[in-house]
């Protein structure tokens, strides 16, 4: 069959979200290499089938820039990689190599982010026009890109505990089964990644912010310590990307002084949701910026050139650290909130479920509603906005 044809023929299946106890269940007791192939030989091709579909829903302009299509032809090639292996074949040396693609396919995709960011810089310069610099498109590559990064994250978790679990032992946590850790101590990772900000922070502001954390387990009081079962290397990413925004705030607006602010954390867990809340007093910022935090359009401006002796900052910009960071709370049904008080400081609150049966999955599916995200205006005007100086919308009359 063709290509276009297998395409088709999987996009038609919805993914098959798994909770993190499915997840872990099976890394513990119920998984075996050949279910876990058998599985992956149909979710992988489903899961890059509707992602390639919904991809094409996005406007030719942007398909044609060097970058996107670029992206898309590694999703291409990976499709057509997975669905060459027979699923009646599951000898050891067929196994093998699946495992060798797999790892091939993770490295074929490891820079999707940048690169997909890149296109969509490229189709804004290129195209300069009326178009891209519309409300609308920027609410429709916000929606696709949320998407496709969220889709992206659940395949190389899928493909992650594959490999790390049947595939190469060098390779093995011995305190983590596959990329979760059943015993995830939150405050060991927010501390980790506290760490790994402080040291960026010192290279660049010659000083960092000390760090006060308390940690409170409401569902146990006998415990001190609040643990759950999570992907430590999402919750470090999360915590790394929030603490370098805290520590760079508070660095820039305490510059003169020898003294600066801590960054407070707050750890809870209660019956259903962990909480984890990052203060800083980095003088904040008003609604009408915070609001921009999590747009990609926002970063993906094209930036001035840098001349030769501009330093770079290594706490980098906003970028697209917010919005990925969200993306990774919201994946395992949790969200990541920002709340700033403009002149004073800025709250981050990321929320974790606290049982792994409630942390499933969040997969994009395409189907005739996400086509209708793309084809659909934006429906607004149903609220009176004073009227723009330069748009002239009355007459005047003395003109
Ligand atoms: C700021 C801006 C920001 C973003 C995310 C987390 C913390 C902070 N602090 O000033």
């Amino acid at each position: 069959a063709s290509m276009q044809k297998m395409i088709d023929h999987y996009s038609r299946f919805s993914p098959s979200p798994l909770s993190l106890r499915q997840f872990l269940d099976f890394a513990q007791k119920t998984g075996d290499e050949k279910s876990s192939f058998l599985w992956l030989r149909q979710e992988l091709p489903t899961r890059l089938a509707n992602m390639m579909k919904e991809m094409n829903r996005l406007p030719d302009s942007l398909l044609v820039m060097p970058s996107t299509s670029l992206v898309t032809s590694w999703y291409r090639q990976s499709f057509e990689d997975v669905i060459a292996f027979d699923k009646n074949k599951t000898d050891p040396s067929n196994m093998e190599r699946f495992n060798k693609v797999l790892q091939v396919i993770i490295q074929r995709h490891r820079n999707v982010v940048e690169t997909m960011a890149h296109g969509i810089m490229e189709w804004k310069e290129n195209c300069n026009d009326v178009q891209t610099q519309t409300e609308d498109y920027q609410d429709k590559i916000q929606y696709f890109l949320d998407r496709f990064y969220t889709s992206r994250i659940g395949i190389r978790i899928l493909i992650n505990q594959h490999i790390l679990l049947f595939g190469d032992s060098s390779m093995r946590r011995p305190d983590l089964y596959g990329t979760i850790d059943a015993n995830c101590d939150v405050q060991l990772v927010v501390e980790d990644a506290y760490n790994s900000a402080k040291f960026l922070c010192e290279q660049y502001y010659l000083g960092a912010p000390d760090l006060n954390i308390e940690v409170n387990n409401a569902s146990d009081e006998s415990s001190s310590q609040v643990s759950i079962i999570y992907v430590p290397s999402h919750l470090h990413h999360i915590c790394f990307e929030l603490f370098k925004n805290a520590m760079r705030a508070t660095m820039e607006k305490h510059s003169e002084e020898c003294d600066v602010p801590s960054v407070s954390v707050s750890v809870t867990k209660g019956m259903s949701d962990c909480g984890i809340r990052i203060s800083d007093q980095g003088g904040g910022a008003s609604r009408h910026v915070t609001s921009k935090w999590f747009e990609y359009m926002y970063s993906t401006a094209p930036r001035p050139p840098r001349g030769q002796d501009d330093r770079v900052a290594p706490l980098a910009g906003y970028g697209y650290g917010l919005p990925i960071s969200r993306l990774y709370a919201r994946y395992l049904g949790g969200d990541l909130e920002i709340q700033s008080m403009e002149g004073y400081g800025t709250d981050a609150y990321v929320y974790l479920k606290s049982l792994s049966t409630a942390a499933v999955e969040t997969v994009p599916v395409f189907n005739s509603t996400t086509t209708e995200q793309y084809r659909r205006p934006q429906l607004t005007g149903d609220w009176v906005v004073p009227a723009k100086q330069k748009s002239r919308q009355f007459r005047n009359p003395f003109n």
